[in-house]
């Protein structure tokens, strides 16, 4: 498998500047919320350097894997916001060679978050979130309640982000309502 220098590089090549400078903060947030949740370090660091690999591919690549690997034909009414993750780990399984579940679940739950977070999973979306390099109303907030409590991170950014797409007029995934039920009135 690749080290982590030779994923960094892969990183780079991937993405644009300013796309490779949040995916090294994700990976720091990632590793300190990781310490501070018993989360395996080392996975914490892949998978938040992983998260966004394929955010910059074209459409039609995520077409094709959609179609290649059997994906939820669901998929293809969505678009690069929900394919960066769900379809982007299978990407960096065939492009990265990384095979651990753990971690391209934590890709593939990145923007979204699910009804069933493992913590590690957990970490990486709020790693996402909260990184130093975000700048929105309410994000200092977020890293309080993150830095306090992991899961009430995880239910106070689902909701915030349901409450934005909704605002917006946007279409809302399946998986981020599962996530908002989930995550949501358990923490009230
Ligand atoms: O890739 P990043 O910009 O670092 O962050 P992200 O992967 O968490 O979010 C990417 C975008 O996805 C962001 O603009 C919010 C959006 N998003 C999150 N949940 C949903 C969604 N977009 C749609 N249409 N539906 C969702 O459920
Ligand atoms: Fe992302
Ligand atoms: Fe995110
Ligand atoms: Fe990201």
């Amino acid at each position: 498998p690749l080290d982590r220098a030779e994923l960094v590089a892969r990183l780079h090549d991937a993405l644009r500047d300013k796309r490779f400078h949040h995916v090294l903060r994700v990976e720091q947030t990632a590793i300190k919320l990781a310490k501070q949740n018993n989360v395996d370090v080392e996975k914490a660091s892949i998978a938040g350097l992983c998260h966004d690999y394929a955010k910059q591919r074209p459409d039609e690549d995520f077409i094709n894997e959609i179609h290649q690997k059997g994906l939820d034909p669901e998929l293809l009414n969505y678009g690069n916001a929900i394919w960066h993750g769900v379809v982007g780990a299978e990407l960096i399984k065939d492009e990265l060679g990384i095979w651990d579940e753990d971690i391209l679940n934590a890709v593939r739950h990145h923007t979204t978050g699910a009804a069933v977070m493992t913590p590690l999973e957990q970490v990486v979306y709020m790693a996402d979130y909260i990184e130093p390099g975000r700048d929105f109303p309410g994000v200092e907030k977020a890293r309080k309640i993150t830095n306090a409590n992991l899961g009430a991170g995880v239910a106070y950014q689902t909701k915030q982000t349901l409450e934005y797409l909704i605002e917006h007029n946007s279409p809302v995934y399946p998986k981020t309502i599962e996530t908002y039920n989930a995550w949501v009135p358990a923490y009230r």
